[in-house]
């Protein structure tokens, strides 16, 4: 029973500033159909994900200032974290950079996955654009970390092979942890 409930603690951390694209990802990772967010998330939104031979929780923690400070509390015993970023937005990039950098500085091993979200748009940085601003090369060495490209248009449409490898290299990695 300790060992339940021990796991339990375990999630999934999904964070990033609002409007990146946080609540639409999850929705589409758990339903396996793209599916855009239809209102901001208010605190939190647990989500729990299977796949064929276990059950992932991810945790989104909404990116409005005043749930900031819960970031790191809960990051503190997460197993992984998924950053998201709005791709397009070009101006707050370097504030999700410090922010991202912040988070991660804390626990040097935590595995890293990266969405650069809204790649259709026609503002959207590319991937290797958004490694560069994010500074990634600098997160660590001792620590996994992925970058990939993502959008969630086409309500209802089954999701793109990129966001299924996404989410079995999840499933991977926090059955590695
Ligand atoms: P968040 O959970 O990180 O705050 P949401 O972000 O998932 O709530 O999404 C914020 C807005 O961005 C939503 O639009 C959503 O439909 C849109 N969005 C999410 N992903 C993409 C994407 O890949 N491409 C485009 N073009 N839009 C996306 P609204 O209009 O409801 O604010
Ligand atoms: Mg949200």
């Amino acid at each position: 029973l300790s060992f339940v409930s021990q796991e339990k603690n375990k999630q999934i951390i999904v964070l990033g500033l609002d409007g990146a694209g946080k609540t639409s990802i999850l929705h589409s990772l758990a339903s396996n159909r793209l599916q855009h967010s239809v209102a901001p998330t208010k605190g939190f939104n647990a989500v729990c994900i299977n796949t064929e031979d276990k059950q992932m929780e991810f945790l989104e923690i909404g990116g409005s200032e005043p749930f900031r400070s819960y970031w790191e509390t809960y990051l503190s015993r997460g197993l992984l974290l998924i950053f998201v970023v709005d791709s397009a937005d070009h101006n707050r990039l370097p504030e999700a950079k410090k922010h991202l950098h912040q988070l991660i500085g804390t626990n040097p091993i935590l595995p890293l996955v990266v969405f650069a979200n809204k790649q259709d748009l026609q503002a959207a940085y590319h991937i290797t654009d958004i490694h560069d601003a994010l500074a990634l090369s600098e997160v660590g060495n001792d620590r996994k970390m992925f970058l990939f490209g993502t959008q969630v248009t086409e309500n209802g449409a089954e999701i793109p092979s990129i966001m299924q490898d996404a989410k079995d290299l999840i499933a991977h990695l926090a059955a590695d942890v």
